[in-house]
């Protein structure tokens, strides 16, 4: 630094030390810690990755992105704590687990509630999405801030005992789901046994006949090698769940506004550089699982699933009725 530019700085800084504030330039270092469940190269991680390179550009080194991968802190639940206590910034989490929380998520969890990706897209790209980030932000205990979304596609069911065509191939078996009882319920409905447990504990409940299956998108099905335990992979599309990338509340509040403007900007362009990533990483999962083994099959007849999961409908879509209406007239 020549030493005019540091003279106006020491200035600059004195002066807005007299003001309160510190000017940015003279902040400290800050390493955010982000996480995934996923390993390095998932979309989500890879997304993330690039905010981080993004961000560190931008700030001459001063902000930048640690990542860890793989569940290395944990899995989705820990992940969810440590970015309440500030004990890392950035978790990519399932919107699945914060329904019981924040009511409105809930909606986008609701079984064939979509109609398809590009409905999903519209529906987080436009007002409604915003809206319920929102509601994530403003939520009194949660102690996140709601970021941005991501595309994680559509979940299908997957199992070690048979290929998935209709309901009653589903009797008996059971399968893995995420920790919300909406999801335990949309198994039960569609004939199996809905298990809830963290993704972290999948592998393990495979492997020891805990559980015959689970249901997952295909990239996360291929990346977790889950077709290693569980081989049948049937199109069954029952659910089609946005991401989230929440800032840990703790930590944002001590950001100076004009980083946290960055940090907003930054995830929103991540949004849409992840979707790419996606679209490509789904292809790819496809081929993958496909040369390792699994058996795919498509479901002839949705029309059964989509009827069995009424009850679920009743019991959770009541009071998101407004919220459900304005999704369905989204096109
Ligand atoms: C994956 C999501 C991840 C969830 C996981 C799960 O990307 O956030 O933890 O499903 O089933 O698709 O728990």
């Amino acid at each position: 630094m020549k030493r005019r530019e540091f003279m106006a700085l020491t200035a600059a800084a004195a002066a807005a030390t007299t003001a309160g504030t510190l000017p940015a330039m003279a902040q400290a270092k800050m390493v955010l810690k982000a996480t995934d469940v996923h390993p390095l190269g998932y979309p989500t991680v890879e997304a993330v990755v690039r905010m981080g390179k993004k961000l560190e550009a931008a700030t001459n080194g001063r902000l930048s992105i640690q990542m860890f991968p793989s569940m290395q802190l944990g899995g989705e639940k820990e992940m969810i704590e440590q970015a309440q206590l500030g004990a890392l910034q950035i978790a990519r989490i399932s919107v699945g687990p914060m329904g019981p929380l924040v009511p409105e998520m809930n909606v986008f969890n609701l079984p064939f509630m979509f109609r398809d990706n590009a409905h999903m897209e519209k529906v987080i790209d436009g007002p409604i999405g915003a809206e319920i980030m929102k509601k994530l932000t403003d939520h009194p205990t949660a102690n996140l801030i709601g970021l941005c979304w991501m595309n994680a596609g559509t979940r299908n069911v997957y199992n070690a005992k048979k290929p998935i065509s209709t309901l009653a191939d589903l009797k008996g078996l059971k399968i893995r789901m995420m920790g919300n009882p909406l999801f335990v319920d949309t198994m039960n409905a569609l004939g199996g046994n809905g298990v809830a447990m963290g993704f972290d504990q999948l592998i393990n409940a495979m492997q020891t006949g805990v559980v015959d299956g689970a249901e997952n998108n295909e990239p996360s099905y291929d990346s977790g090698q889950h077709y290693r335990y569980a081989k049948y992979y049937s199109k069954t599309g029952h659910l089609m769940i946005p991401e989230i990338l929440v800032f840990s509340k703790k930590t944002w509040n001590e950001l100076q506004p004009a980083d946290r403007d960055l940090i907003a900007r930054m995830a929103k362009e991540a949004q849409q550089e992840q979707r790419k990533l996606w679209y490509e990483g789904e292809a790819e999962a496809l081929k993958k699982m496909l040369a390792a083994g699994a058996v795919v099959n498509e479901v002839a007849n949705k029309k059964e699933f989509q009827e069995a999961v009424k009850p679920v409908w009743d019991k959770y879509a009541g009071a998101l009725k407004p919220l459900i209406d304005r999704i369905q007239a989204v096109n």
